[in-house]
């Protein structure tokens, strides 16, 4: 029989507190208009994909947090809906929740598509950020596609939006460029403290939300217009089959039959190219076999419906 000490129990390192004396942590608000790069830049700083992420706006729906934990430091970032004038009851559930985490937060990261001169969606979060007593960092994101004298040209007209910036910072999400330095930048911003997380936790996600959104994001790439907005993923069945494989069973609502048409596709050829994209990716993610089903179903204007945004999760 194994015994415990007590002792051994007691001198066991706590992984909360047991930190360099510079150890600093705290949460960071990553706010910005729509497609401006937030959950990509979340993602290039946890190396690891916890949003989803597409070239079209409105992609977020929810605050994610994504955890970084680093000898020095822990930082949880909350990924937000990309502020913008909503035009229905989901698109106000998204911008609410994009302000949501302020209050609560030590920082905001404020993320925009500096290859563009600001638009008026880029005002209307300055303006939100102008009116909160929070440091403010700038990532001026997409250097990559931005020519030099642009960058200087657009970085002024950035900066002169939010009085006051706690610092600035051209990046590239997508090549990684800036990112470390970033980092460095908002650490020095965030007070001192322990972790609040374990340090090997990355994301406050669940795996049946993650399933939902990998689909979403498939949608998201493959279909044109208004249907991939119109879509959303009701998760029904996530179960462990005896052979080993999970099995999977989703529910994808539009709003109208003519996007069901759209996205059942050609002898079902669209649906069953997002259904196979989808689960190598869910696959990669649970490091599992998957068996995904998924089915479409017509749900009349579910994007402004009280009871149907509060079953999948957007109130
Ligand atoms: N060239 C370039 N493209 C980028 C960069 N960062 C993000 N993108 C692209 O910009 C698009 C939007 O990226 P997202 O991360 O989904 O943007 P977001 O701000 O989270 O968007 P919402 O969730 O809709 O608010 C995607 O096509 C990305 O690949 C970058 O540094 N350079
Ligand atoms: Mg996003």
């Amino acid at each position: 029989m194994t015994t415990i000490d007590p002792n051994d129990f007691f001198n066991q390192p706590d992984p909360f507190t047991d930190v360099p004396p510079d150890h600093r942590s705290g949460f960071v608000a990553v706010v910005g208009r729509p497609n401006v790069g937030k959950s990509t830049l979340m993602n290039a700083i946890l190396g690891q994909k916890v949003a989803i992420v597409s070239h079209r706006p409105q992609t977020t729906r929810n605050r994610i947090a994504g955890i970084l934990t680093r000898e020095d430091c822990q930082i949880v970032f909350i990924d937000t809906p990309g502020i913008h004038k909503p035009k229905h009851r989901l698109g106000k559930y998204m911008v609410d929740e994009a302000y949501r985490a302020l209050p609560d937060a030590d920082l905001a990261l404020w993320v925009v598509d500096v290859s563009k001169m600001p638009r008026s969606d880029d005002r209307r979060v300055a303006q939100a950020l102008s009116q909160q007593h929070l440091p403010v960092v700038l990532a001026m994101n997409k250097i990559d596609i931005t020519p030099p004298d642009r960058l200087l040209a657009h970085a002024d007209v950035y900066r002169a939006l939010v009085p006051g910036l706690a610092a600035d910072i051209a990046v590239s999400a997508l090549k990684g460029q800036g990112v470390d330095a970033l980092v460095d930048e908002i650490r020095a911003l965030l007070p001192l403290g322990p972790r609040y997380y374990p340090p090997d936790q990355v994301s406050d996600v669940q795996e049946r939300f993650l399933v939902a959104e990998l689909i979403r994001e498939k949608a998201l790439l493959y279909l044109r217009e208004e249907v991939p907005h119109a879509v959303a993923v009701d998760l029904q069945d996530f179960q462990e089959r005896e052979n080993g494989v999970i099995y999977i069973f989703a529910r994808i609502f539009v709003e109208r039959e003519s996007q069901k048409g759209i996205l059942v596709g050609k002898g079902g050829g669209m649906i069953k190219k997002i259904g196979a994209e989808a689960r190598k990716e869910i696959e990669a993610a649970l490091g599992r076999r998957v068996f995904l089903d998924l089915h479409v179903k017509v749900k009349p204007k579910w994007r402004t419906n009280p009871a149907e945004l509060r079953r999948l999760g957007y109130a």
